[in-house]
């Protein structure tokens, strides 16, 4: 069942390091998705945060001469707190997997399925991966130099581990998982990641192993304290724990389950057959949909903490502002594919999509709205065929758009739908040529050149409006240079759904010209 809220979320990312482009990646798109969901009026939780535990961790203190604590609260608070902040991420919470409204019910998630017989000791050896936190199938390796069995993610060597555990009878679920991706056909984006999941649980599923014992950095075991809980079932949980789940019934019942998990591809199968199989052995509501986002690839591997190729988030932003960034990976890339970033890619989009077709229109329409009715939007006495087409371009956008970003999550595709229409309405100016028009004193003339300004004016409503869930900041400065926050209130509180009728500003709004939209680029940085 579904609950009243919309709720999405990001991966919790692990503090090994401090965050990349492809962390930020994923979280900017679940920003733009839950600013949609807003715009829509609905009600939206937004959650993200970071992953604490485990060996990864553990040893990345260690090698830096700290406590983990110490080491993880260093992390959060100068470099992953504040680049949500410095990106605009308006996430409704923040959970970190160390503190105790998470550490508390995760004892007590684990003591139930213990309590009802999902778990068991038993004894495990395998290839373990350190850096995906993850025992490895046979599939899951290449061959390294000398024949060394290596991680095909992070092409490091793994280690053989061998532990006596407490094990999550797993296995069990494949034929309800089976049964419950049949039913909802649309429980994993895209089809290549559903396909994955079905083969992977068709030829059956291992038990998994959900406790360790030769490190304690991490959740004690509350039956067996010399376990600590593996460290991808105490993070898996943190989508439950942050949204009230044994603290606040009431709470928990009004957000979860998730609508989204978005998640990098790299983690697929724990959102996909892990998770759900854990809600259902405790009987809880399995999420609505698991989207995977491709990769970021530098130089044909993905992007990574260590092949980084030393481009920060901040050596992006300011270049080309924190707008534009938001704007271009999801612009730039199909979601699930995999994409590459150039400088020169961002560089030609930027130049051609936002500042010459986007932020030239804004700035052309309000110079000759101050210069030809001095300031004041005129209204459309004289609307005939051609304005006609603009109305509808504006209504097709708001649909496509709108299903395309806010129901499909193809971000892309409802991008595009938004910039074919600036793209239209800049040809409506140049084939209606106002400046020409203006030269035409009579009555006739007057009313032909409020007609197309009012209408071009009208359109940047919509645009403004569109765009609000990408590039905030940028909406808000053409939202206030049309006059609009004074004639039709903030801009948060328009609906998507209207924002296709046309008419909404009325003539008469103050129309100013703003602060330029997109600034030219200063010479790239060396
Ligand atoms: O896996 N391209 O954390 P993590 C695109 N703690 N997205 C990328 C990326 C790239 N090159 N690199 C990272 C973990 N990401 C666990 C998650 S959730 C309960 C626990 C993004 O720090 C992508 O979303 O390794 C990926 O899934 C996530 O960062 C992995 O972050």
């Amino acid at each position: 069942m579904p609950s009243p809220t919309y709720y999405v979320s990001t991966p919790i990312y692990y503090v090994n390091d401090a965050p990349h482009l492809g962390h930020a990646y994923t979280t900017v798109a679940g920003d733009v998705l839950t600013r949609w969901h807003r715009q829509r009026g609905e009600k939206v939780w937004y959650l993200t945060g970071t992953d604490e535990h485990g060996q990864k961790i553990m040893r990345t203190a260690e090698a830096n001469g700290v406590t983990p604590q110490e080491w993880c609260d260093k992390l959060v608070g100068e470099a992953w707190q504040p680049l949500w902040e410095h990106l605009n991420i308006a996430n409704d919470d923040f959970i970190r997997t160390t503190q105790k409204r998470h550490t508390d019910r995760v004892q007590e998630f684990v003591q139930d399925l213990y309590d009802k017989g999902e778990i068991y000791k038993g004894g495990y050896e395998g290839p373990y991966c350190v850096g995906c936190e993850e025992y490895k199938l046979p599939g899951d390796l290449i061959e390294g130099e000398g024949g060394t069995q290596l991680c095909a993610i992070h092409k490091k060597p793994v280690e053989l581990l061998k532990e006596e555990n407490y094990f999550f009878k797993l296995s069990e679920y494949g034929p309800k998982l089976l049964e419950f991706y049949e039913a909802n056909p649309g429980f994993i984006q895209p089809e290549s990641a559903r396909n994955e999941v079905l083969n992977f649980v068709k030829q059956g599923l291992q038990d998994l192993s959900i406790s360790r014992s030769t490190f304690d950095w991490g959740v004690p075991v509350p039956w067996d304290t010399k376990h600590v809980i593996y460290v991808w079932v105490d993070a898996l949980l943190n989508y439950a724990t942050a949204v009230g789940y044994g603290a606040d019934q009431a709470r928990f019942e009004e957000i979860f389950p998730a609508d989204v998990h978005l998640v990098g591809k790299d983690i697929l199968r724990f959102h996909a057959i892990i998770w759900p199989a854990m809600l259902m052995a405790n009987g809880l509501p399995v999420p609505g949909r698991v989207a995977a986002n491709g990769w970021l690839m530098v130089g044909g591997e993905k992007m990574s903490k260590s092949n980084l190729t030393g481009i920060k988030p901040q050596d992006l932003t300011s270049h080309f502002g924190v707008d534009a960034y938001r704007w271009y990976f999801l612009r730039a890339i199909a979601f699930g594919q995999d994409g590459s970033f150039s400088w020169e890619d961002f560089t030609a989009r930027y130049t051609s999509e936002l500042a010459n077709d986007y932020g030239n229109l804004a700035s052309r329409v309000a110079a000759m709205v101050g210069k030809y009715f001095g300031g004041e939007l005129p209204a459309a006495p004289a609307d005939g065929d051609a304005e006609r087409a603009v109305h509808d371009g504006l209504a097709t956008a708001v649909a496509e758009a709108d299903r395309r970003i806010g129901d499909e999550l193809d971000f892309q595709g409802g991008i595009l739908a938004v910039f074919d229409f600036v793209k239209q309405v800049n040809g409506y100016l140049t084939e209606q040529e106002p400046w020409k028009v203006a030269k035409d004193e009579s009555a006739e003339g007057r009313d032909r050149l409020a007609t197309i300004l009012y209408t071009a004016a009208e359109a940047l409503r919509g645009i403004a409006v569109l765009l609000n869930p990408v590039m905030p900041e940028t909406s808000q400065k053409l939202w206030d240079s049309l006059g609009a926050e004074a004639a039709l209130g903030a801009l948060a509180g328009q609906r998507v759904q209207d924002a296709g009728a046309w008419g909404a500003l009325a003539p008469g709004a103050k129309v100013t010209k703003g602060a330029v939209l997109f600034p030219r680029l200063e010479e790239k940085p060396a």
